[in-house]
């Protein structure tokens, strides 16, 4: 199987159990979201398939922000969002693990992050703004602006609540040409786990 790896503290629990199933004898490969859940997979002696050599992977499990009842989305929070709408997209079975802080009846409390080109990005975050959308660009704690492992930049657009017509939204952002992708995960149709704080685990 060749499986993929998300990004974010709930996916690098994952890598770690999944690094020590494969010492145990577990054969698969990975590709991963994020050069960060790269890392830990190789340390932990993970093989690697070439992402660019594949073009369907049999799982990708990752984790998200918020997810509604419907299993709408709002990921890249870790702001691996591109990578992971790629390996999601590619998988033919997509599983999703959060904690029960997670589930939300409506997306849009959690800041929706879009990646954007670095060139001419404040260009593209004005487009953003005559949208009368709300976004601030994601700073590093260095003060410098966070970059993508594909070398782009993140606003993260603020709604204050419920995102009402997210596929509106994600199409409105898709069609300014500076904007690379949206953090809208929208009809991925993924298995969901979640995890309780009293230790239950549920199928969603
Ligand atoms: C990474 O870009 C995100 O999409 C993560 O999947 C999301 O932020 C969840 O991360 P945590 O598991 O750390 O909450």
């Amino acid at each position: 199987m060749i499986i993929g790896l998300g990004t974010g503290s709930t996916s690098s629990f994952f890598i770690h159990h999944l690094i020590n199933r494969c010492h145990e004898g577990l054969k698969i490969k990975v590709v991963a979201t994020s050069s960060k859940s790269e890392h830990q997979a190789k340390l932990g002696g993970i093989p690697f398939a070439d992402i660019d050599a594949i073009t369907t992977l049999d799982l990708a499990f990752d984790g998200a922000d918020e997810i509604d009842k419907k299993n709408n989305m709002i990921k890249g929070g870790g702001g691996a969002l591109l990578r992971e709408k790629i390996i999601a997209n590619m998988a033919k079975q997509f599983i999703v693990m959060v904690d029960e802080s997670k589930c939300v009846d409506a997306i849009g409390h959690f800041p929706l992050p879009v990646e954007i080109a670095s060139f001419a990005h404040l260009a593209t975050f004005e487009k953003i703004k005559a949208l009368g959308f709300r976004p601030i660009m994601r700073i590093c704690p260095m003060q410098s602006l966070f970059l993508t492992d594909n070398g782009n930049f993140i606003a993260d657009l603020h709604f204050d609540g419920p995102i009402h017509n997210p596929h509106e939204v994600h199409l409105l952002l898709k069609a300014i040409p500076g904007v690379v992708e949206t953090g809208l995960f929208l009809d991925f149709h993924p298995k969901v786990v979640i995890g309780y704080k009293n230790g239950t685990v549920k199928l969603g």
